[in-house]
């Protein structure tokens, strides 16, 4: 994975040079919102459960999605997906944390849509339920950091579309 701070020294590295003004504003953006993103982390992992429970409530129950017949009907399947909500949250923050997305290419969307496609796991469904997440995580941390949040889950969704 790479971060925020590895991917410009990174590009600057290619080029054999020291950070040119833009690298150093990028890092001084990330730099200044070092302490919104940890406490926005903190928040979202003490209340992890209930931002999936709000997201489900908005998004899903009472849907298609959890009747007979649907991917999420069967308390199996119904908890898969609760799993990988809780996956995406994760994952979505850890990236927040590192201002950087390439770990959720590497551990979330690698093979993703093909295991969906072929579970029958609807994608409309669940990009559904990670907006949902996202309105409801904005809620939580408040619009600078819901917004920082916002990237990754949109990521997430970008990446199964
Ligand atoms: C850490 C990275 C990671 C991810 C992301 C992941 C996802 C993932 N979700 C799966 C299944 C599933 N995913 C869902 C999810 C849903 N169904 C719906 O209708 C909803 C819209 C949606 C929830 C939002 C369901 C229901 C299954 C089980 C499908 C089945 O077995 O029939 C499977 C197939 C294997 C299994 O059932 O465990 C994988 C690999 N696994 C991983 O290791």
């Amino acid at each position: 994975m790479q971060d925020a701070i590895t991917s410009v020294i990174n590009s600057s590295d290619v080029q054999g040079k020291y950070l040119d003004q833009s690298a150093m504003d990028k890092l001084n953006a990330y730099f200044q919102t070092g302490e919104l993103r940890v406490r926005a982390a903190t928040a979202i992992g003490a209340n992890a459960s209930e931002i999936i429970r709000d997201a489900v409530a908005k998004a899903l129950l009472y849907s298609d999605i959890t009747r007979p017949g649907g991917n999420m009907y069967t308390t199996r399947r119904y908890a898969a997906c609760i799993r990988d909500l809780d996956y995406f949250l994760r994952y979505s923050t850890y990236a927040m944390l590192a201002g950087d997305p390439s770990i959720i290419d590497e551990r979330v969307l690698n093979g993703l849509k093909e295991t969906y496609n072929s579970l029958g796991v609807p994608v409309g469904g669940v990009v559904q339920a990670i907006q949902a997440m996202k309105e409801v995580t904005a809620g939580l941390v408040g619009s600078d950091a819901g917004k920082e949040m916002g990237v990754y889950f949109d990521y997430i969704c970008s990446g199964l579309s």
